[in-house]
């Protein structure tokens, strides 16, 4: 028996990036572990990459082409040969590229976050062939616009200084589920002396762990900072120094805050006066004692209409108290922005030849997938390839989706590891391979180490990485530039930018045997300022956000959903629902993993005692939750883990594993947010009643 062990990085869109150690026995991945000596990892896994091996070996992986034969969404298919399966999508790709290439869309997003696997060679194919664009907003533009506006880019604290903290806001985020491995820096702290508040309308399992919960309503944290900051300034809890020095905007942002007392604050967000006064007089005092104060701000809050002014309101806080002159303190959205890719020798944007194709919304794929050629839109799609996405479970307003990919005239592609609810709407299915049997280089967005990923095993039945399957098109399609010959090792050598002080030192070699490798970065960004935004300060007033149509101030946007905006929808669907995930999935990812399914049961709506006697509801029924887009079934916990006037279902479930073949997207909206074009997933009013039995 050989036994060997092959260093691996987890691939999916957790900002924790942990280092892997994969066990291999005589060609079998047997056990999959979290590297010891790596930092943040520490020798510890999720649930959910601890199940790694019965992931991949399950035995529902997709280990052959497979072509249709039954109605759109059926889940009807045969399998055929890799030659049947490239000659009919070049078949059906060259007349569409041949009258219009833009007609071809591309869906993915991060299924995996490798730069190898992601939108490396499949950028290539597609600038090449002029294919539309997609705006890969679903998840994180909003807050990445807000932050950039106030402070320049995603920088902040790094994850490995968070154990000094002496107070930590952990503000719409559960990193209990989606950040396990900054809880364990977060738990440090606290063992230290630190205080832990987590401001969330849910009681998440992270709330539930904390010194203190402030449950305000979605979609009103913008509102919650411009009061904290009226107290800040009322009380002179403020950094004079830092401010005058490093900030650009102060005297305007006094006349701004000055709107926002403490009682308007507490009525618009739905939390008491005291709430608001003793968050500001703590986070205020323990920076003016000289103690680092460090937000955690994370995505769950941005995830409504306002959703990138809360994230610029928010990152105004360490400026104003100074928190960034220690390593500790400031504020952490990303960690993205740190590392210096080199997209354009991954993507190769010289492909397009100077063309400029248009670009579709990932967020209103369902609407534009229904929409007829027009010369504000463009032509009708007729073709779309996905990888590394599972858009009709995880896109918004999903019946739409759905009647979007039913269409006949489309022609759908899905490189899948498993026959997800997209993958029933293919016309081709190509089996993908998973991250133990393939290279890949990554960076992180929650800590600074670059990644290298080492293919564990060979590829399970016939399947082929991202990156050959694009290849292969590449070739049927006559596409002859070097560009796809390129093997994965060539491009992930091309991954980092070594002109790039920061990356200096990388290699790509090196970074395979090792598997992580710091990028060199300060501890404290922005002790002395040095701000990348056009001021070089961080801008309580943004010109920026003027030239783009934006309030150049912190202000507050009421959600679309909501009493304020929508007082008629308000009263037909008085309760404001949001989904978050569920710890034992990610995103869509290991809903069909039989253990990890399990732990969750299945969907659930947690609702307030108040609001489910009101409905004659009793615990553990069944309900209904609708709104006008649509509506799915979830067993009842009533709990006042949810606030009053809110419910809460955990997610993203596979339709098709649930009872009623739906999920929460039924009810979300595809409208799109303030800044960043994101989506509005928890901007969402609904009903709830009885289900009937
Ligand atoms: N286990 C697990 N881990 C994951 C994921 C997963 O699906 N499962 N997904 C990954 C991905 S893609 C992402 S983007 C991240 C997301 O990571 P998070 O940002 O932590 O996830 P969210 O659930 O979107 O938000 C967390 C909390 O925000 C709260 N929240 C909702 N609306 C509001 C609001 O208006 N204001 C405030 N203050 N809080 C609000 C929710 O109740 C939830 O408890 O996690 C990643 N990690
Ligand atoms: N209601 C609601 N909806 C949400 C959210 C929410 O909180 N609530 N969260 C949103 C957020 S933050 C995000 S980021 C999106 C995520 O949406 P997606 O990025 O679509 O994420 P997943 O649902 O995990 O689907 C990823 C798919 O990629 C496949 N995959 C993984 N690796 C590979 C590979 O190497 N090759 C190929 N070909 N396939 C691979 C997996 O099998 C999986 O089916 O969902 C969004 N949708
Ligand atoms: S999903 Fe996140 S916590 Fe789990 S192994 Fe991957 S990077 Fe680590
Ligand atoms: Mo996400």
């Amino acid at each position: 028996m050989t036994k060997t062990v092959v260093r691996g990085a987890c691939p999916h869109d957790c900002p924790d990036t942990c280092a892997l150690l994969v066990t291999v026995e005589d060609g079998v991945a047997t056990e999959v572990k979290g590297d010891p000596d790596h930092p943040t990892t520490a020798g510890v896994l999720c649930t959910k990459v601890s199940r790694y091996v019965e992931r991949t070996y399950h035995p529902d992986r997709l280990l052959t082409p497979l072509r249709r034969v039954g109605r759109k969404g059926e889940g009807k298919f045969a399998p055929i040969s890799w030659d049947e399966a490239l000659d009919e999508i070049a078949a059906r790709l060259k007349p569409i590229a041949a009258r219009d290439p833009q007609s071809i869309l591309p869906y993915s997003y991060c299924g995996t976050m490798g730069l190898v696997q992601g939108e490396a060679m499949a950028m290539r194919f597609f600038n090449q062939l002029g294919a539309s664009f997609l705006d890969r907003t679903v998840c994180a533009t909003a807050g990445f616009m807000g932050y950039k506006y106030t402070i320049g880019g995603s920088i902040g604290t790094d994850m490995e200084q968070f154990q000094d903290a002496k107070l930590i806001l952990i503000w719409g985020g559960n990193p209990i589920a989606s950040n396990l491995h900054l809880w364990m820096r977060i738990q440090e702290a606290k063992r230290r002396g630190a205080k832990l508040i987590a401001i969330d309308p849910y009681r998440s399992l992270t709330a539930e762990k904390c010194h203190q919960h402030i449950a305000l309503m979605p979609g009103t944290d913008a509102a919650l900072a411009l009061g904290m900051m009226h107290v800040l300034v009322k009380e002179q809890l403020l950094d004079h120094d830092y401010i005058d020095n490093y900030t650009f905007g102060f005297a305007q942002l006094k006349d701004r805050v000055a709107e926002w007392t403490p009682e308007r604050t507490a009525a618009t967000c739905g939390i008491s006066v005291e709430e608001v006064v003793e968050l500001a007089r703590e986070y205020g005092r323990t920076a003016r004692q000289g103690d680092p104060v460090a937000i955690r701000i994370n995505y769950g809050l941005q995830r409504v209409r306002g959703g990138g002014m809360a994230v610029r309101n928010i990152t105004c806080l360490p400026a104003l108290v100074g928190a960034w002159r220690h390593a500790a303190g400031g504020i952490q959205l990303s960690t993205s922005g740190s590392f210096p890719t080199d997209k354009v020798a991954l993507q190769r944007p010289d492909l397009l030849r100077g063309r400029l194709p248009r670009t579709i919304n990932m967020n209103t794929i369902g609407d534009d997938l229904q929409r007829e050629a027009s010369p504000a839109f463009g032509p009708k799609i007729e073709a779309v390839i996905v990888y590394n996405a599972n858009p009709v479970a995880i896109a918004p307003d999903s019946s739409q989706v759905q009647r979007g990919f039913a269409r006949e005239d489309l022609f759908t592609v899905v490189l899948e590891h498993f026959q997800t609810d997209t993958a029933d709407y293919a016309d081709i299915v190509l089996p993908a391979t998973t991250q133990l049997e393939h290279v890949d280089a990554h960076l992180t967005y929650g800590h600074l180490y670059m990644m290298a990923n080492n293919a564990a095993v060979a590829p399970l039945g016939e399947s082929k990485p991202n990156t050959e399957i694009f290849r292969l098109l590449a070739k049927r399609m006559g596409f002859t530039d070097p560009a796809f010959d390129e093997t994965d090792d060539e491009i992930a050598a091309k991954a980092f930018n070594t002109k790039d002080q920061r990356a200096i030192h990388f290699d790509w070699a090196s970074l395979k045997r090792t598997g992580w490798q710091k990028l060199n970065m300060p501890a404290a960004p922005f002790a002395e300022g040095g701000f990348p935004t056009p001021s070089g300060k961080c801008e309580f007033y943004s010109s920026s956000m003027l030239a783009d149509g934006l309030d150049p101030l912190p202000t507050y946007i009421p959600n679309y959903e909501s009493v304020a905006s929508s007082p008629e929808l308000a009263e037909k669907y008085p309760l404001a629902m949001i989904s978050p995930p569920a710890r034992n999935f990610l995103n869509s990812t290991f809903v069909n993993v039989q253990s990890l399914r399990a732990t969750e049961g299945e969907p659930h709506l947690d609702i307030h005692p108040a609001d489910a006697a009101s409905r004659g509801i009793e615990d553990g029924e069944m309900v209904r939750i609708f709104n006008d887009r649509g509506s799915f079934v979830a067993r009842a916990r009533v709990t006042a883990k949810a606030r009053p006037g809110l419910v809460v279902g955990l997610s993203v479930w596979w339709k098709k594993l649930a009872s009623d073949g739906k999920n929460a997207n039924e009810v979300t909206s595809q409208r799109l947010t303030d800044m960043g074009r994101a989506p509005t997933f928890y901007d969402t009013l609904v009903q709830v009643e009885k289900a009937a039995p």
